[in-house]
């Protein structure tokens, strides 16, 4: 009688093994570890021009012109939207080239990350 499950005999989750015995059920779960995501966030202003932002999505987050577009728009109308979601990393380098692109165009765009 073995009293925890292993590589070869998970066990059936009855607590013994099926060999007619009893004995102390004990279970070892092993917890999957996901790394955290984070959002990186396009916010809506009044003066970066609209195909400033178009190209900024498209040179740092690999969309087609029609999705940059698109994405765009949503900012636009709607104020902030989602552009993509990442490691913590990534996201704090898009987020980071995305500040110091529009920084060196004089364009008052603003991107943020935000934990998912
Ligand atoms: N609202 C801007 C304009 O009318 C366009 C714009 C869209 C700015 C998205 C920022 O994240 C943004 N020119």
């Amino acid at each position: 009688m073995r009293l925890k499950p292993t590589m070869t005999d998970p066990g059936d989750g009855n607590g013994t093994d099926g060999d007619g015995e009893t004995g102390i059920a004990t279970k070892t779960r092993t917890r999957t570890q996901r790394p955290p995501l984070y959002k990186v966030l396009l916010l809506n202003d009044d003066y970066t021009p609209m195909e400033f932002v178009v190209h900024v999505l498209e040179r740092f987050f690999g969309m087609s012109h029609a999705q940059a577009f698109e994405i765009m728009l949503t900012v636009h109308n709607k104020g902030v939207a989602v552009v993509g979601v990442f490691s913590f990393e990534v996201a704090e380098t898009k987020v980071a080239q995305v500040m110091d692109f529009a920084r060196r165009h004089q364009h008052p765009l603003q991107c943020t990350l935000e934990k998912e």
